[in-house]
């Protein structure tokens, strides 16, 4: 049956500052699970802590409100539990890119099917405005006293050199160029990563704002292609990681593009790496027969346990 936009509302109206880009996020994310078909009852979205975390409390699917830091451990353990789930992680570029990063690079090395949607605003919204790992060096925005004396990471270098097998960039206030990203993203089979740079019209005016994102983010080149059409050609693999590579490494803090940047869809996933070693998910392992008697002896187990 179709779902509707109202279907996906949830009871809670959410309580972001007049004008945050995580609406505009909150709408393409509530688009891309309508238009990708996933069922709403079997779509999970794991967020860590910040403004963007509480997104899983606005839309009506399975959600996860986790730790600071940890929504990509826990992502990976829903999915592989039960890979019949779609497993979405909405979560901050602090979270993602900052406490989070051994999560965010660790992960790419196991290639589970989970997409992250990083609201990335270039501060600690929550705590008042810190700078993230994505604030420009020289950058002076309301919660620091002085401009930002770090330079920033590349988290779409940083992912494609991990081994992220779908990487792309958009902005929150662009609903539709989200909406279809997503959609991709969830289609995709492997890891995702989707850098949504971020309004955050109270800590970051200047340089989230819609006309500033609208001066200096430009969409990528229309003949650009992205995707690696044999996936086994590992020479092809390489020159599109070193084509997108190649347009970040050129690019400026104040001129950007938007769009997918890198696909592959790598067949060495781990739900096959799973399946190579003959390990069932938990989901397909029987634990009870027809009469709910457990079909596995715990016996040698609590024998363990005896003191
Ligand atoms: C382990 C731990 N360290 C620090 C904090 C405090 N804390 C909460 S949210 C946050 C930063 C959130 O920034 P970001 O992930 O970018 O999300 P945003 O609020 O910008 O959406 C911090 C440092 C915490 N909750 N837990
Ligand atoms: S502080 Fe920034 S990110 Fe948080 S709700 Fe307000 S505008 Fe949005
Ligand atoms: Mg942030």
């Amino acid at each position: 049956m179709a779902i509707s936009l109202k279907d996906l509302d949830s009871h809670e109206l959410n309580d972001w500052c007049p004008g945050c880009g995580d609406a505009g996020i909150l709408l393409a994310v509530k688009n891309a699970i309508i238009n990708s078909g996933v069922d709403p009852h079997k779509t999970v979205i794991v967020s860590g802590i910040g403004c963007s975390s509480k997104l899983p409390h606005f839309v009506n699917v399975n959600g996860i409100h986790t730790l600071h830091g940890r929504p990509i451990p826990f992502a990976e353990g829903v999915k592989i539990a039960n890979p019949e789930l779609t497993v979405l992680i909405d979560s901050g570029d602090g979270d993602t890119y900052g406490i989070g990063v051994g999560h965010f690079i660790s992960a790419a090395r196991r290639n589970v099917d989970i997409k992250l949607f990083v609201h990335d605003n270039g501060v600690y919204a929550l705590t008042k405005g810190q700078a993230s790992p994505t604030l420009p060096e020289g950058t002076k925005v309301k919660g620091i006293a002085l401009p930002n004396i770090n330079s920033p990471i590349d988290p779409l270098i940083l992912a494609i050199a991990a081994g992220y097998t779908f990487v792309a960039r958009t902005q929150s206030y662009n609903v539709k160029e989200q909406t279809d990203l997503m959609v991709k993203a969830i289609r995709h089979k492997g890891i995702a990563l989707i850098d949504i740079m971020q309004g955050c019209p109270s800590y970051n005016e200047e340089y989230t704002s819609s006309s500033w994102f609208s001066q200096h983010l430009i969409p990528l080149d229309s003949n650009y292609d992205p995707v690696v059409h044999n996936p086994l050609d590992e020479k092809e693999v390489m020159e599109k990681k070193l084509q997108a590579i190649k347009i970040l490494l050129e690019e400026k803090s104040d001129k950007m593009h938007t769009g997918l940047f890198f696909q592959w869809e790598n067949p060495d996933n781990f739900e096959k790496r799973l399946m190579d070693r003959g390990l069932e998910s938990p989901i397909q392992q029987e634990i009870c027969n027809k009469d709910g008697k457990p079909t596995v002896d715990l016996t040698k187990v609590v024998q363990t346990l005896e003191v």
